[in-house]
This record gives structure tokens, sequence and C-alpha cells, in this order.
């Protein structure tokens, strides 16, 4: 059913920190089911090809780089409103404008290094879990 269906990343610096655990416990709390996860690195050619969208932007080379440089944990969250209401969870791209509470006001460092991805669009949500997973990995 659209709408009800995002994709995340916990991003290499939380999971360099050790906040896998304390994510993944803040996301189910809050009410998402895991339908997909695995713990897995992207090459700097998946980095560029999942933040395409962001190729003209001047960060782009930083967010590859960055994005590539560790293992990140990738998963595909339900819940009704999901895009919407894991946005709300993980507060503002740059942590220092993120709600108190928010997954990026916790764990991030700074607009560059911000902890977690959240889909922006239903299409994006079923785009990048599709950039990640197969079907047989969905439940
Ligand atoms: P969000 O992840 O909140 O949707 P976007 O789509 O604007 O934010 O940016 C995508 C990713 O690009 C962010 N998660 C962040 O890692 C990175 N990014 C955004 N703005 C900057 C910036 N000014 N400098 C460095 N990296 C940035």
């Amino acid at each position: 059913m659209a709408g009800n269906r995002t994709f995340t990343m916990i991003k290499p610096d939380a999971v360099e920190k050790g906040h896998i655990g304390a994510i993944l416990e803040q996301i189910t709390a809050s009410g998402f089911r895991i339908v997909a996860m695995k713990l897995t690195q992207m090459t700097s050619r998946d980095a560029e090809k999942f933040y395409e969208v962001h190729s003209e932007r001047p960060f782009y080379g930083e967010l590859v780089e960055f994005m590539s440089r560790g293992p990140i944990v990738a998963a595909i969250l339900e819940k009704e409103n999901a895009v919407e209401d894991f946005r709300t969870l993980i507060g503002a791209t740059n942590p220092e404008d993120a709600a108190e509470g928010t997954i990026r006001k916790k764990y991030a460092a700074s607009v560059g290094e911000n902890a977690v991805h959240g889909s922006d669009s239903d299409e994006n949500a079923q785009l990048e879990g599709a950039f990640h997973f197969a079907g047989r990995e969905m439940f």
C-alpha cells in the first residue's frame, strides 16, 4: 500500500560511534516495523548513484566519500504515514536545528555527518528500498 513504507540508513558516523542498537530501539519503539534490514557498505559508485539527485550540489563529493567510508545499516520500515512520521522522528537535516529528542539531535555531529537517512517521498522510499534490497529480502 502506498504511503506506509520508508527507507532509512544508519550512516557510517553513527555506526562508527556504536549507535546502531540505540537508534533501532528508538525506531521500533516509535511504531515502525522492520520490513528489511542489513549491515552493508556502499562503494563510492553506489553512493554516487544513490545520491545522483544531489550531483550538482557543492557537497556531493563530500557526501559520496562520507557515505562510502564504512558500513551502514540499510532498512525498509513500515508504519502508517511512514515517510512523514520518520522524518519527524529523525529531525532536521542540520542537527543544530533538530528538535529535542529526535535521532539527529541525539546522535548527529553536523549537517554532513547526520547519523541517519530518511526518504523524502513515497516514490523515493520505493526507489531507495529497491536500490538496496531484492524482493525476497523484504518481509
Ligand atoms: P535530508 O537527508 O534531511 O533529506 P537533503 O536531502 O537536503 O537532507 O541532503 C541529503 C544529504 O546530504 C544529507 N542527509 C546530508 O548528509 C547531506 N547534506 C545536506 N546538506 C549538506 C551540507 N550543507 N553540507 C554537507 N552535506 C550536506
